[in-house]
């Protein structure tokens, strides 16, 4: 299986052709780390740009969305099983902020916690700061991860910060914040204890903040040079 075949069926947002794809990679031997890395990842990337420049819209951004979820539905189970051990019931409350859809990005970030061994509790998308909250008391969190896509929703990430201050829950959680227009200078700015520019560091960021880090630490990898400014 070409790889390059996996990324042109989610340019083209088809799903079928993803799965088969998939499957076949699968049969192949590539790892699933390898397929999303290298075939998945960049052809959302590719389908923003197609967005940017006006040759793609919404109903387009949709298909190739589709396709991608296809092709992480079959990885999943892989990623999830993979070797980590379990980290000893310590649970973690992911989801995109209020006003945002985008949800692969912060699944995968939930898939790879999964897969290090974390209970990850998935609120799902467009999640405002009280459900944040509920969560976190609900479910005995330790950690909150915040996704958001967009420049106009990045800004309601400090407001489930506050939110979490206002029940007293600062002192008991660590909140990491991540997606494409969320930088680690942001997550400073706002209160963040850590930063992560992609789920595999968003794990590696997490284990750090449980492990060592003081209360207020920005915990990440200093890969944000690295990060690509056009998707902003
Ligand atoms: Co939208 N969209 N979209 N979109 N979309 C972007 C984000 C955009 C950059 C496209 C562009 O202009 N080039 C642009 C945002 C511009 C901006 O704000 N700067 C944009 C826009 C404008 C919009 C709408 C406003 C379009 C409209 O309606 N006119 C609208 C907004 C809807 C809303 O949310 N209220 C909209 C809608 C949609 C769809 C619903 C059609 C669809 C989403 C489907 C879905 O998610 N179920 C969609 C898509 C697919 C995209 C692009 C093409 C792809 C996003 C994606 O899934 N990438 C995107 C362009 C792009 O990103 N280049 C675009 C793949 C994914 C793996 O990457 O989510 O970045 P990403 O996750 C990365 C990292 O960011 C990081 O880890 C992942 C990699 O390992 N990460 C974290 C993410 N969360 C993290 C959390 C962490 C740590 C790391 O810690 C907690």
């Amino acid at each position: 299986m070409n790889l390059a075949d996996l990324e042109a069926a989610v340019i083209a947002g088809n799903a079928k052709a993803a799965e088969a794809l998939t499957r076949e990679g699968l049969a192949a031997g590539l790892s699933p780390m390898q397929m999303i890395t290298d075939a998945l990842v960049p052809g959302m990337h590719e389908v923003g740009e197609r967005f940017k420049r006006e040759e793609y819209y919404v109903p387009e951004m949709l298909l190739s969305a589709r396709a991608m979820k296809t092709s992480l539905a079959l990885l999943k189970p892989l990623l999830v099983s993979a070797d980590g051990p379990k980290q000893a019931s310590t649970h973690v409350v992911i989801g995109t902020v209020q006003g945002d859809l985008h949800d692969i990005g912060k699944n995968l970030v939930a898939m790879m916690l999964e897969g290090a061994g974390y209970d990850v509790h998935d609120l799902g998308t467009n999640v405002k700061p009280d459900q944040f909250v509920r969560a976190v008391i609900d479910k005995n969190a330790q950690v909150v991860a915040l996704s958001a896509l967009l420049t106009t929703t990045m800004t309601n990430m400090p407001s489930v910060i506050a939110a979490l201050g206002r029940a007293n829950l600062s002192e008991r959680v660590k909140v990491i914040v991540g997606g494409a227009p969320v930088t680690e200078q942001f997550a400073r700015q706002i209160g963040a204890d850590g930063f992560a520019p992609d789920a595999p560091t968003a794990v590696d960021v997490v284990q750090g903040l449980l492990k060592d880090a003081g209360p207020g630490a920005i915990e990440a990898t200093g890969q944000e040079a690295d990060r690509d400014g056009d998707k902003q």
